[in-house]
């Protein structure tokens, strides 16, 4: 299902951009544009974001680099560094230097580029990178990532069971690495994700968020549902709100009352077969279970 999104022209971006309709990553991009302004030079990695760079008809007013899934943070070293030359040279002014931005979907983030974001962690490369996770291969056909939760269903799953793996803890790999700043948000919850981005523009030097996306098509929803979608992410506690700056993680939003995890997942289709022909109170207990032995470590 592909339509015309049209935007009310944010700072860097503008109108006709083509993803699916209630797309969760593109609602974060967006939010995320609307605080950085126009000085951004995008490093993208393939997946559904490289659809918005169909020059002359891309949504984006400021230059955009395309990449391998896995050297998007390698691309940026690059263009970091023409940048600093040209500013060395003095031939661009200070206050028009850019803002680099690699954009990337989950399977480049937790999988493919995963090894050049460590090289560039360790490099202290000055970029901010955005990972939107919509806990698949989107782009073609919503296959297993290294970001899937267990038990959902993907394009690769064998049976009805879903998958038997656990998601991997992006969060904390990158910030056993120790960067400047490290954020989740989430669309659905528009004030932290702008505060966080306002925050990440400040600073220099590694800022890295990862944005969890809804996917319509991928999770099996109706588009109309990417905000209540996100919303219960976060109220049932899956999808913690938090940062990491200075050695500390702080949670910026605290659930007062988690909801019971089986309020998010029995909306989607990739969890239909955990309560379809029969409820799996196993399963369904192991996933609340995890969710709150994480929130039994954390202290308000
Ligand atoms: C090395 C490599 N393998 C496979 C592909 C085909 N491919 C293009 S986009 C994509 C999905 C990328 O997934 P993700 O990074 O999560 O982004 P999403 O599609 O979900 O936006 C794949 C597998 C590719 N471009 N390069
Ligand atoms: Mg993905």
């Amino acid at each position: 299902m592909v339509t015309k999104y049209h935007s009310a022209s944010p700072a860097s971006l503008g109108r006709g951009t083509v993803t699916c309709a209630g797309c969760g990553g593109m609602q974060a991009i967006r939010q995320t544009c609307r605080v950085l302004g126009e000085k951004t030079v995008f490093v993208n990695a393939a997946g559904c974001m490289s659809l918005l760079a169909v020059y002359p008809f891309t949504p984006f007013h400021g230059s955009w680099l395309y990449t391998a899934m896995a050297s998007a943070p390698a691309g940026a070293q690059g263009v970091r560094d023409a940048l600093d030359i040209l500013r060395d040279k003095g031939e661009i002014a200070p206050d028009n230097d850019l803002q680099v931005v690699v954009l990337t979907g989950d399977g480049s983030a937790y999988g493919m580029g995963l090894s050049a974001t460590s090289g560039a962690l360790d490099r202290q490369l000055d970029f901010l990178y955005l990972c939107y996770d919509n806990e698949g291969y989107g782009n073609t056909g919503q296959q297993t990532s290294a970001a899937t939760p267990h038990a959902a269903h993907t394009a690769t799953c064998r049976g009805l069971e879903g998958l038997a793996g656990v998601k991997k803890d992006l969060f904390a790999i990158w910030a056993a690495h120790d960067p400047v700043y490290l954020a989740t948000v989430i669309a659905s919850y528009p004030n932290d994700l702008a505060r966080k981005i306002e925050k990440a523009k400040q600073l220099r030097g590694p800022r890295l968020i990862i944005a969890l996306a809804p996917c319509p098509t991928g999770w099996g929803f109706d588009p109309r549902y990417t905000t209540t979608i996100g919303k219960l992410a976060v109220d049932t506690g899956i999808w913690p709100l938090k940062e990491y700056r200075d050695g500390q993680v702080v949670h910026t939003h605290i659930p007062a009352q988690r909801l019971p995890v089986e309020q998010y997942l029995k909306r989607q289709q990739r969890f239909a077969h955990l309560f379809e022909p029969q409820r799996n109170d196993v399963v369904l207990g192991e996933l609340q279970a995890e969710v709150d032995h994480y929130w039994d470590g954390v202290t308000p």
